[in-house]
């Protein structure tokens, strides 16, 4: 299965919305599989946005990911990365199609809610800046059989 790095951000966790948006990749079938609440460090955030150094936006952005507590995740499920990206929404909420977290939640272009990885590569380079491999639970929900078919559970 494919493996996903998402977090809830300072203002999705300050506005109280946590439940909410970890709820959407369980509606959706995904499977969480670490999780934790993390003050990020200043060195987290530049590996996480390592990408986006020297950008206008840069400096404000590793600011406000490590003013207040962010919930990460590692989430499997098929396709997860896109799966995700989807129930994300576009960058900015204000861009952002109504039904996604985004766009339900929101209305900024920083204060967007919410973080996953863009590509499987992404993700297997960020989920190792918050979370070992011993941290992440191997197990298989009860009713994966009525969610994915025999060849999507791989
Ligand atoms: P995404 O989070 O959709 O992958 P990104 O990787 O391009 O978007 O940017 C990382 C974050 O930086 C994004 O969630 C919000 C912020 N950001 C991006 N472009 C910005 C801009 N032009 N002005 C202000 N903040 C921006
Ligand atoms: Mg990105």
């Amino acid at each position: 299965m494919e493996r996903t790095f998402v977090m809830v951000k300072p203002d999705g966790v300050q506005r109280r919305l946590a439940g909410r948006i970890i709820q959407r990749f369980e509606d959706k079938g995904l499977r969480i599989v670490g999780l934790k609440m993390i003050r990020m460090s200043h060195k987290q955030a530049e590996d996480l946005y390592s990408i986006h150094k020297g950008k206008p936006f840069y400096d404000t952005l590793v600011k406000f990911i490590t003013s207040s507590p962010v919930v990460v995740m590692a989430i499997e499920g098929n396709q997860a990365v896109s799966v995700s990206r989807k129930l994300l929404g576009a960058t900015f909420g204000f861009n952002a199609e109504p039904g996604t977290i985004r766009g339900d939640f929101g209305g900024s272009k920083g204060l967007n809610l919410i973080h996953g990885s863009d590509s499987p590569e992404s993700a297997q380079r960020e989920i190792p800046i918050f979370f070992s491999e011993g941290e992440l639970a191997k197990y298989e929900h009860a009713d994966i059989g009525w969610v994915y078919e025999e060849p999507e559970r791989k």
